[in-house]
C-alpha cells in the first residue's frame, strides 16, 4: 500500500515553532536542520489513535480496548530520531460532551487543536461516513493548520473500499496527505513518520531527549488498572468506571503489609489481588491504624457498606487524599510525579509468568505496594466489577498486577477496592482527583 496523496495540497499555515517548556539548557545545543513540533492525533473515539502512537513509539504509552472514550486526557508520545523530534498529542475521541467529564475530554481536544503543528485525523476505514465524522471535520475546518488524513484499520477492510473513502475525503477538506495505515500491523508509519518530519518547522527538539511522554508514574499505574479493567466489563460500566491510586510504597526485599515474603506467592505464581491488606505485624499494624483504615480485601468488599446509600449520595473522596500530601508522606511520591520514562513494549514479546521485562525472576526483587480505589456511580456497578465471590476483581488485579511488575521491575502487591460515588463525572472534585495524578 502506498501513501496516496491529495492533488488539492496547499501551502501550510504560518507555523510558529513550538515553544520549548520543558528543554533543558543542554537540548538548545540541537544542530541546526532538525525539525521538531507537535502533531495531534484526533478522530472519533475508537479509531485507533492511542494504538497508533504506541505504534509510533514502540511502547505502551496510551492504553487501548475496544470499548470508546477509553482516552480521557490528552497524553503525549515523545519521538526522537536523527531527524529531530516529533511530540505526538494523544487525545480522547471526539462526541458530544454530556458529564463534566466529557467536557474535560473536549476541552484537551480544543487545546491540543492549539498547541499541534500538524493535525492528523483518524478515521476508520471499516465504518461508514457518519454524523460523527461531519463534526469532526468542521471543527478540523475552523483551523489553519495543516492536517494528514489517516486512514486507519486498512488491515481490516478490502483495498477497494479505500479509494471511495480518498475520493470523499478529499473533497471535503484540503489534506495535505492521506494515508491509509495500519496502527496495529504498523502498516505505512514510515510514510507517515517521514511526511510529518517534512513538514514540521525546523527547530530543536522541545524534550531532552529519552523523554517519553508527560504523564507521571503514579498516572501510568491507574491506566494499568482501567485498562484491565475496560477488558472485563461491558455495557455502560467502561463509562462510569475510575481508577485513582491512594498508594505507592517500594520495599527493599520486603513483605506486603502482613505477609511473610514465603507465602506472597501461591503456587502459580499469582497473588489474590485485593486480598493484601491484612496486617500482621507491629508495623504495618501502625500503618494500617494510619493508611489501610478503609481497606479491605474484595471478599471483605463484597460486604462492606462503604457505599453510602443506594445512590452513594454520602459517599467523599476525602479518605483519598494524594499522596504527597499525608501525613508522614510517601516515600516515592516525588518520583511518582516524574514523567515516566520507560513504558511496557507495545507488543509484549513471549511474556513469561514470574519474570520481569529483562528476565529477572520476581520473587528475587523488591516489593511494591500498591493500593488503588476503583471507582463507580451506582452499587450495582460495584457487584459488576467485583464480580461473583470476587472473581472479576481478581481477574484484573492479576492482569494488572502482571503488567505493573514487568514495568516496574519489582514484585507488586495490588491492593484493588472499589468505592461508589454517585455522578462522580460531575463531580469536580473527583475529577481533580483523578486528572490530579497526571
Ligand atoms: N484491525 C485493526 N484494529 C485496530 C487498529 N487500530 C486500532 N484498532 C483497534 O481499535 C480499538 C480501539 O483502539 P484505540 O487505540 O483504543 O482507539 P482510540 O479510542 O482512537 O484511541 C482497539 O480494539 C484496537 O485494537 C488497526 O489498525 N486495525
Ligand atoms: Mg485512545
Amino acid at each position: 500500500m502506498t501513501a496516496t496523496k491529495t492533488t488539492r495540497a496547499r501551502k501550510p499555515a504560518v507555523r510558529k515553532a513550538a515553544q520549548p517548556e520543558r528543554a533543558s539548557p543542554a537540548t538548545r545545543a540541537e544542530p541546526t536542520g532538525t525539525r521538531a513540533g507537535r502533531v495531534a492525533l484526533i478522530g472519533r473515539p475508537n479509531v485507533g489513535k492511542s494504538t497508533l502512537l504506541n505504534r509510533l513509539l514502540g511502547k505502551k504509552v496510551a492504553i487501548v480496548s475496544d470499548k470508546p472514550q477509553t482516552t480521557r486526557l490528552s497524553l503525549l508520545g515523545i519521538k526522537t530520531t536523527d531527524r529531530g523530534q516529533i511530540v505526538f498529542i494523544d487525545n480522547p475521541g471526539i462526541h458530544k460532551p454530556l458529564h463534566k467529564l466529557n467536557r474535560r475530554m473536549m476541552s484537551y481536544v480544543d487545546s491540543s487543536f492549539e498547541t499541534a503543528d500538524i493535525l492528523c485525523l483518524l478515521i476508520d476505514a471499516s465504518l461508514s461516513f457518519g454524523q460523527g465524522d461531519a463534526y469532526v471535520l468542521e471543527m478540523l475546518g475552523r483551523t489553519k493548520k495543516p492536517a494528514f488524513l489517516l486512514i486507519n484499520k486498512a488491515d481490516a477492510v478490502r483495498k477497494d473500499r479505500i479509494l471511495p473513502l480518498i475520493d470523499r475525503y478529499k473533497d471535503l477538506h484540503p489534506f495535505r496527505e492521506i494515508i491509509p495505515i495500519s496502527a496495529l500491523k504498523g502498516t505505512n508509519l514510515d510514510v507517515l513518520e517521514r511526511c510529518l518530519f517534512d513538514l514540521l518547522p525546523r527547530a530543536e527538539r522541545l524534550y531532552p531527549e529519552g523523554s517519553l511522554s508527560d504523564q507521571s508514574e503514579r498516572f501510568y499505574l491507574a491506566e494499568l488498572i482501567r485498562e484491565k479493567l475496560l477488558g472485563r466489563v461491558e455495557m455502560e460500566l467502561p463509562f462510569v468506571t475510575a481508577v485513582y491510586i491512594n498508594r505507592v510504597e517500594r520495599r527493599a526485599g520486603g513483605a506486603a503489609p502482613g505477609r511473610s515474603a514465603e507465602n506472597e506467592t501461591d503456587g502459580d505464581g499469582e497473588h489474590d489481588a485485593g486480598a493484601h491488606a491484612r496486617p500482621g505485624d507491629a508495623e504495618a499494624a501502625k500503618e494500617s491504624a494510619l493508611d489501610f483504615a478503609s481497606s479491605a480485601g474484595h471478599e471483605e468488599d463484597a460486604a462492606f457498606k462503604d457505599a453510602g446509600d443506594e445512590n452513594g449520595e454520602d459517599e467523599d473522596c476525602e479518605e483519598f487524599p494524594p499522596v504527597d500530601e499525608r501525613e508522614g508522606g510517601d516515600a516515592s511520591a516525588a518520583e511518582l510525579k516524574q514523567p515516566i520514562h520507560s513504558a511496557l513494549p507495545d507488543r509484549p514479546p513471549g511474556y513469561r509468568e514470574g519474570r520481569t521485562i529483562d528476565g529477572r525472576l520476581r520473587r528475587d526483587l523488591p516489593v511494591t505496594y500498591v493500593q488503588a480505589t476503583i471507582f463507580v456511580e451506582k452499587p450495582s456497578h460495584r457487584q459488576i466489577v467485583l464480580g461473583r465471590e470476587g472473581r472479576v476483581i481478581k481477574n484484573i488485579g492479576i492482569e494488572a498486577r502482571r503488567d505493573m511488575e514487568r514495568y516496574l521491575g519489582t514484585r507488586v502487591f495490588l491492593d484493588l477496592q472499589v468505592k461508589v460515588r454517585a455522578h462522580w463525572r460531575n463531580a469536580a472534585d473527583v475529577l481533580d482527583l483523578i486528572e490530579g495524578q497526571k
